[in-house]
């Protein structure tokens, strides 16, 4: 049943008792047994005569689903005629978001490959780990990020096969191309063959590969964008997070195609430019981070973004003062919703017409949720524990021990702290390692945040536990100002006695250093171990 002529993936599964349930409860969700999913996003819509419809657009071109498929056609001949590819193989895919770097994806998928994405800012070491670990053969890489990649290869051995894209060389993928038939019919795949593998971000061991089906992509295109996001085939998607983040594939290339929509896809989508972007392309639907949000929210009066109807939050927690000052400067009411790399995608979520403020949302149809103790029991409502999931997507680690912390007794444990409410509203409380212990209370970190960026001074800010004798942990936050508001002590006492009436006092951050910027992830994830570990070095650093 299997297409793989290299079963890698296949044996570097965890066993079957450390998997998760994989539960398939919706009529939508009964897969057939052998399934490509490129052919049923992609060739699929070309088949029943709608190739003409927009599909891809870029900075510099616009593709439609004909356009796509024969881009992908011949890079999928490029791959099997002149790389030596076969079946199963890796292939790492590395550039920052463009139509190119989509069609590869397409490629690789639709020729039996499985494809690896690599985030454009990733360096030698991190990418040697990625090829080391997946025993990557070949990889499809834009031009300019060429350096890392080749600074990798000494230690690489698996890589064999290199080619560059956005490339004028006769060596490049653009030349080979061209020489190739627009004509390939998909690898007749398995549903449960591997096409994709994800590395987790913003951790900080060895990176995780999560390995996904081609039945998992079309699950989660079956459950989350039908019950939540409710797109048309008219919309026209933008956003920021990179194609190789999971959060970015769906959201900017899976869902608009799997409903026959149009995305744009740029290379340069930050806060700055993005706004300016939507109106450029008459985007509908954006997908970004609640940081990039909050950021965005200012400037946005100043361009038509008449055209914008759904805007997705995702990666981090969204603060109720972010979805408010969105909802004020745009009139959108932000759809939150938390997925993970291992899960594929989103699986709390709510939609725009019934949102609650503080809330990720209900669990997305197709998915089930608990909130467990230490000991895998169960907790009634308004008792914070364990956030667990069991759907039709779930996590595989490639070859890793870190299986059996994320799936305990069939469920997938995501590493955040949740409460649900007697109406089964879920709340986010903060990841579970990142709680505060102070003077024997627990402190959500993400809880004093959304206070302190209520306050119109605060641009940014994050909240963490540092260490102290008396109290074990101390409820620091670290703070960016706006723009003329002066940093001191004047400040710093403002802003305590702000928590200090909005919450339980004992919350309130004793400490608070005002800094420039806050470390992030490239998928925008405050990395709160940096600021503990900034904060440890520095003896007695920030305001008592
Ligand atoms: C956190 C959230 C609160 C949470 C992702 C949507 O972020 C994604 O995947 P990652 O593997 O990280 C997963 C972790 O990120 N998180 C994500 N979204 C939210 N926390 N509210 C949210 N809305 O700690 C989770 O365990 O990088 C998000 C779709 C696909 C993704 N891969």
């Amino acid at each position: 049943m299997t297409a793989h002529v290299d079963t890698f993936c296949a044996c570097h599964l965890p066993a079957r008792e450390h998997q998760p349930e994989f539960r398939f409860d919706l009529p939508e969700l009964q897969f057939p047994r052998q399934l490509n999913c490129a052919h049923e996003l992609l060739d699929r819509w070309v088949e029943q005569g709608d190739g003409n419809r927009p599909c891809l657009i870029g900075s510099e071109l616009r593709w439609t689903y004909a356009d796509l498929q024969a881009q992908v056609n011949c890079i999928a001949n490029v791959l099997v005629k002149d790389m030596g590819f076969m079946p199963g193989n890796r292939v790492l895919l590395r550039g920052a978001n463009s139509p190119m770097l989509a069609a590869c994806w397409f490629a690789v998928v639709k020729a039996g490959g499985v494809a690896v994405g690599g985030m454009p800012l990733l360096r030698a070491k991190e990418l040697t780990q990625i090829v080391v670990k997946a025993e990557i053969s070949h990889a499809l890489c834009d031009e300019r990020l060429a350096e890392e990649l080749l600074l990798a290869a000494p230690q690489c051995a698996t890589l064999k096969h290199v080619m560059h894209f956005h490339s004028d060389s006769p060596d490049g993928l653009e030349a080979h191309a061209l020489t190739k038939s627009p004509q390939f019919k998909s690898i007749d795949t398995a549903a449960d063959d591997a096409c994709m593998m994800a590395f987790t971000s913003g951790t900080t061991g060895a990176p995780k590969g999560a390995v996904h089906f081609h039945r998992d992509v079309m699950a989660v295109c079956r459950c989350w964008p039908k019950h939540h996001l409710q797109a048309r085939s008219d919309d026209i998607f933008i956003g920021s997070s990179p194609l190789a983040f999971t959060f970015g594939l769906g959201g900017l290339l899976l869902f608009p195609l799997s409903i026959g929509a149009s995305s744009v896809l740029l290379e340069k989508a930050n806060p700055d430019v993005l706004p300016a972007a939507i109106a450029k392309y008459r985007a509908t639907a954006c997908f970004t981070s609640p940081t990039a949000y909050r950021a965005m929210a200012a400037t946005m009066k100043g361009h038509d973004i008449s055209s914008l109807r759904k805007c997705v939050s995702a990666g981090e927690a969204l603060p109720a003062a972010t979805r408010k000052l969105w909802k004020d400067a745009t009139g959108i009411e932000l759809i939150d919703g938390i997925g993970s790399t291992e899960l594929l995608h989103i699986f709390i979520s709510h939609t725009d017409a019934d949102a609650k403020p503080g809330a990720t949302g209900k669990p997305v149809p197709g998915y089930t949720a608990a909130i467990l103790d230490d000991d895998m029991n169960r907790l009634p409502p308004g008792k914070i524990g364990h956030l667990a999931i069991k759907g039709p997507t779930g996590c595989r680690y490639l070859d890793d021990h870190r299986q059996r912390q994320y799936v305990k007794n069939g469920w997938n444990l995501t590493g955040d702290d949740y409460l649900v409410d007697d109406d089964g509203w879920y709340f986010y409380q903060g990841r579970t390692d990142d709680m505060i212990v102070t003077g024997g209370y627990n402190i959500a970190g993400p809880e004093v945040e959304s206070v302190l960026l209520q306050h119109p001074a605060v641009a940014e800010c994050g909240v963490v536990g540092v260490p102290d004798v008396e109290r074990g942990q101390v409820v620091k936050a670290y703070v960016v100002l706006k723009p003329g508001y002066e940093a001191g002590d004047a400040m710093c006492k403002t802003l305590q006695d702000y928590v200090k009436q909005a919450i339980a006092p004992y919350k309130y951050p004793r400490k608070i250093e005002f800094t420039d910027a806050l470390p992030r992830t490239e998928t925008g994830k405050l990395q709160r171990f940096r600021l503990r570990a900034q904060a440890s070095t520095q003896a007695g650093g920030g305001k008592e």
